[in-house]
Order: C-alpha cells, then structure tokens, then sequence
C-alpha cells in the first residue's frame, strides 16, 4: 500500500507516471574487460573493450592485470563523471575476498589479479578523458586510453 501511495505521489508532483523501480546501478550491467600488460618491445598498455560509456548504463570493468608487475590505474576526470556502486575482489576460487564502496578514483592491481570495478556513468564528457597508469615511467611506455562518456 506504502509503494502504491509513494508512486501515486511521484505521478502526481512530476505529472507524469514513475517508470525507474530497483536499484538502476545493478541492472542490465554490460561487462568491459581492461587488460594491463606489457609488450614484447618494452611498451605497456590499457587495453579495454569499450572506450565509449553511456550515462545511466550499468557497467562492470574486469581489470585483468596480465603482467608480472602492478599496475596503478587511475581514472582522472572520467572518475569525476561516475558513481562507483562498488570494487570486488574474489579469490582464485570465485569466493568473496572484499568489497570496496564510496568514491573511488585510482585502483592498484597485483600481477596475475584481476579485480571488478561496478560504476555507473552520470555526466558526458565533450571529449575523451585520459585513463592512465600512475606508476613511473607506465604512461610513457603507452599505459594511457581514452575514453568517453556520451
Ligand atoms: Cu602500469
């Protein structure tokens, strides 16, 4: 009955009728897998399978950090344009080892690890944002993508 008064109310102020129900952020979530790594020829790299994002679409980044060092990836102003629902890490055996939630801008991973990164864009950028390891050296050796929000 509560649910049938709040959304007569919600049709009633905005004049027209309530169609979000549930939580949005966890819903219809498309997976991007971001793999770090390095190259034969000394070069290192971001390599995601979607560089363009939709604002209110759910997403799941898989940073799968290939490589035998880690690497530190930082959003910048893509970070500032995002709500970050949470990061998950699960151990070799698919079990929880944690959850992280709030705000969140830059991520470290291990070499070999791979942790899920569950956000949800809000805000377009009029041109692409650079996502970049912050190790020395890493976006010098081609560790940095662009990516956009439209
Ligand atoms: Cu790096």
């Amino acid at each position: 009955m509560k649910h049938i008064l709040n959304a007569a109310a919600a049709t009633i102020c905005l004049g027209f009728p309530a169609v979000a129900e549930g939580d949005l952020s966890a819903m219809n979530v498309i997976d991007v897998m971001v793999e770090l790594g390095s190259d034969n020829d000394g070069g290192m790299y971001i390599k995601p399978s979607i560089t363009e994002f939709e604002t209110g679409q759910a997403y799941r980044l898989v940073i799968h950090n290939v490589d035998v060092i880690k690497h530190e990836i930082a959003l910048n102003g893509f970070g500032e344009r995002i709500f970050t629902r949470k990061i998950q890490v699960d151990d070799a055996d698919g079990n929880l080892v944690t959850e992280v939630k709030g705000t969140i801008r830059e991520i470290e991973v291990g070499p070999g690890m791979t942790v899920d990164w569950y956000l949800v864009p809000v805000q377009t950028t009029d041109e692409a944002m650079e996502v970049t390891c912050e190790l020395p050296g890493h976006v010098e050796a081609g560790m940095m993508v662009e990516m956009a929000i439209r």
